[in-house]
């Protein structure tokens, strides 16, 4: 009955062993992780635009053909957690539909522009740095499918970091027109990638229940402080300074404390009125419609062997 099952998950999440497709879960832990890899996949397809933007304009083979691989990448993410997500009974048609209807969110920091080409430097250095401090620990969330799939992703992700920095370094040993371009990059994106770690910890609806399933492993404050403290000597070692007066050292606690985040600018993103939200949405409707057809297609070869294998 439901409550010796119940008492089976109990125990399962109790010895920090996983939780299997076919195992019995209780409502709430499916709805959670439902919610939280379908945002996550979107992310991932939605983060292919700021990017993909840039690929048309690499300013080498070579720099084309690694951001190439980056941008398949986050598609691979992307469906890989779609797949998750389906192992949980999701239906990855439907969640594409909430997410272009607005009913499923994305992560905030893709509705910023990538106007110049040191953003793409700046998205491998500090959005892929802030996805892997967020999905290290995820790789182990109670939730089997889900945790190993960011074994993979976190594999995958460090590519992405390393050609950012790679990229910046170029960079910062180039022009002061170059250097320039790139403390501006920094000055744009860092403030909202701390933003991507979600609200401080006393305003964020889902952290207990999620860390008592498991399914997320660290509050969102004690993985922004970690992104900070790990970032901080990176951006030393570059040359650049980030944006914020009140960012210094603290002996006593062992970090670096850093300024006021501006949590007015994060609920207007999540609103919908980022810089880019209208256009990345337009993007991914655009995407679905157009290919409609493919689907159709692929949909009607497979049940046709289907038959015929019968
Ligand atoms: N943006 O109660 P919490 C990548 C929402 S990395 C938008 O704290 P939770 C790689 C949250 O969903 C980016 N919404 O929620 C890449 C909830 O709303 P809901 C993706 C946000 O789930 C790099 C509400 O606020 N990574 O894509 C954000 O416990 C470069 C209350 O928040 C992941 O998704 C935000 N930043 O903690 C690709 C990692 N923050 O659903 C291309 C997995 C919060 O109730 C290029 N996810 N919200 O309506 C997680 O770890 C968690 O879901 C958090 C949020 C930490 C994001």
């Amino acid at each position: 009955d439901e409550a010796t099952l119940q008492e089976q998950f109990d125990a399962t999440i109790a010895a920090d062993r996983r939780i299997e497709p076919r195992d019995w879960m209780p409502e709430g832990y499916r709805k959670t992780l439902v919610r939280q890899v379908a945002q996550h996949a979107h992310s991932e397809i939605i983060g292919m635009q700021p990017e993909g933007d840039w690929l048309l304009a690499a300013p080498s083979l070579r720099r084309k053909a690694v951001l190439l691989a980056k941008v398949q990448d986050e598609a691979g993410h992307g469906l890989y957690l779609y797949s998750a997500a389906e192992t949980l009974g999701a239906d990855r048609a439907d969640l594409t539909d909430k997410l272009i209807e607005g009913r499923q969110k994305y992560s905030s920091i893709f509705n910023y522009p990538t106007p110049a080409y040191a953003d793409v430097g700046v998205i491998g250095w500090l959005v892929d740095g802030a996805a892997i401090c967020n999905q290290v620990p995820l790789c182990r969330s109670s939730y089997g499918p889900y945790a190993r799939a960011m074994i993979r992703v976190c594999k995958e992700e460090s590519f992405h970091q390393r050609q950012g920095y790679e990229l910046l370094m170029t960079m910062m040993r180039g022009t002061d027109e170059q250097r320039a371009m790139v403390q501006d990059a920094v000055d744009r994106w860092w403030w909202p990638s701390l933003m991507m770690f979600g609200p401080p910890d006393d305003e964020s609806p889902n952290t207990a229940q999620s860390m008592a399933w498991g399914i997320k492993r660290h509050t969102n404050d004690e993985l922004r402080q970690r992104f900070v403290d790990m970032t901080v000597p990176q951006a030393q070692a570059l040359g650049v300074t980030l944006p914020d007066p009140d960012l210094a050292w603290d002996e006593s606690s062992g970090h670096w404390r850093f300024g006021a985040i501006d949590w007015a600018e994060f609920a207007r993103v999540l609103a919908g009125d980022g810089p880019k939200n209208a256009e990345r949405i337009a993007r991914r409707r655009a995407a679905r419609d157009d290919n409609a057809w493919v689907v159709e297609a692929a949909t009607a070869y497979a049940r046709k062997h289907e038959r015929g294998a019968a």
